[in-house]
């Protein structure tokens, strides 16, 4: 049976709590002695149990401390960890992400320059806690522990948004609305949320078909990327464009997502943003999509291609499951109208070709999927070349007239930003 306690905290059960999140990326600079220190590291971290009780206090000062290791030093110590994404390393697959790349180059993402580090980039260290301070506080026992057996190379912290936009992202909706339960973990499982196998998260368990070495099992891949969100330009995006449409942008924006901004389905309420289906967890996940129509929810949405339920049927579907642990990071826009922000993104997997890669290459960015004129994903989908792509499913009273989506997918920008960090989070003995 699955034991909880070996199983890093912010994975299972709704993850770490976090109002403040730091990550610190690092390069090993001694490996034998990264590796000695590991064990006395694992002493620091929380598993499962902890977070629970965790979140009881967060208010207070709660702590989540947890360790991600990178490929390149994984195959130095010649443990293979059987992913092939994971294996390739990051900036191989940049381009296969179709990320913004350099200026001239075919393969070199345009990503900031931390994450382009001149020295190899190795692991994440990453706190949860209910503020700055207390993760950095945290974060320099870890550090402390490790010594000069890592170089940190930079660190980024992501805070929950103020007031009633605790819980939205930057673009104002309601984000963590949707994910997987997982078997004989969560229990009391609101109807419409499916319930994925173990293996799906989870290396080595019912659901994960690869051969996994004993250190792996339990473990899971982490995947982060920095995704900066161009908050005015999307919002007069979807102003000007609603304009040409014919409705109004609250229900352009709803349209692109899947949901208003409330988390309310466009699929159950395609006309207003009922709030009381949003604060319903029995009926804020149950529906399907009308699988011959995108009338109510276009194919081209961002929750519709990433979760496609009826469409492709929910088995197919929940082998490509991931869990989001993902949390804003900037200031607000009132507070600081020039500044960046946007979302720090992380989602765990058993298998990163099953998962994240999965996501953004095969659904987000083909706009054949689900079906021809779907569009790429409205938020995160990635074409790599200037051009349009048409979307369909925009007019309300027209499901098969199409919108040119000019400009649309750079609204969320993998750019300068960011690193798709592929980290392995092992097993704790
Ligand atoms: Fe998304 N957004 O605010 O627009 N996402 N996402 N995402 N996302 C979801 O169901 C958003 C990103 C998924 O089961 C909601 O929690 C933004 C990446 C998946 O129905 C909203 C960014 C990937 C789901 C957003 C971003 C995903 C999902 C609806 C980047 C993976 C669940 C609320 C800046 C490759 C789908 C909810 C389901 C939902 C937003 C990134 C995946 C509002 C702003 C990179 C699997």
């Amino acid at each position: 049976d699955l034991d909880l306690d070996n199983v890093q905290g912010d994975i299972l059960l709704s993850g770490l709590p976090k109002k403040n999140e730091t990550f610190v990326f690092f390069s090993i600079v001694d490996a034998n002695a990264f590796c000695s220190k590991l064990k006395q590291v694992a002493n620091e971290i929380s598993h499962t149990l902890d977070n629970i009780a965790a979140r009881r206090d967060i208010a207070n000062n709660a702590n989540g401390g947890t360790v991600s290791t990178m490929s390149e030093v994984l195959q130095d110590l010649d443990l293979k960890s059987l992913d092939p994404a994971f294996e390739a390393g990051m900036k191989s697959t940049a381009a296969s992400l179709n990320d913004p790349l350099k200026p001239g180059s075919m393969s070199e993402p345009a990503w900031e320059d931390a994450f382009l580090a001149p020295q190899n980039l190795h692991g994440v260290l990453l706190v949860a806690g209910s503020d700055e301070d207390i993760c950095n506080n945290e974060l320099q026992k870890i550090q402390d522990i490790l010594g000069s057996s890592i170089q940190e190379t930079s660190r980024i912290s992501g805070k929950v948004r103020p007031g009633a936009m605790k819980g939205h992202e930057h673009f104002g909706f309601l984000d963590g609305v949707s994910e997987p339960a997982v078997a004989d973990v969560d229990t009391d499982v609101p109807p419409g949320q499916d319930t994925v196998q173990q293996g799906v998260v989870l290396c080595g368990r019912a659901g994960d078909n690869l051969s996994r070495p004993a250190w792996m099992i339990d473990g899971s891949f982490l995947c982060f990327r920095k995704l900066k969100q161009n908050v005015p330009e999307w919002n007069k995006f979807l102003v000007d464009a609603s304009n040409q449409i014919g409705t109004w942008s609250d229900q352009l924006g709803s349209r692109l997502i899947g949901r208003w901004k409330s988390g309310c389905p466009v699929e159950l309420s395609p006309d207003f943003d009922d709030t009381g289906i949003a604060n319903d967890p029995n009926r804020v996940n149950k529906f399907d999509f009308t699988s011959d129509s995108n009338f109510k929810c276009p194919f081209g949405s961002h929750i519709r291609k990433m979760n496609p339920r009826g469409d492709l049927g929910r088995d197919v579907v929940d082998q490509f499951r991931i869990l989001r642990r993902g949390i804003p990071y900037g200031d607000e826009i009132d507070a600081d109208p020039e500044g960046e922000r946007g979302l720090l993104f992380v989602c765990y997997q058993s298998n990163i070709s099953k998962g994240f890669a999965f996501l953004q290459q095969t659904w987000a960015n083909k706009p054949g999927f689900f079906t021809a004129g779907a569009g790429l994903d409205a938020v995160i989908g990635q074409d790599n070349v200037d051009q349009t792509v048409d979307m369909k499913g925009l007019f309300p009273q027209d499901k098969e007239r199409t919108l040119a989506m000019n400009g649309i997918n750079r609204f969320v920008v993998a750019k300068g930003v960011s690193a798709e960090i592929i980290a392995v989070i092992c097993d704790m003995d």
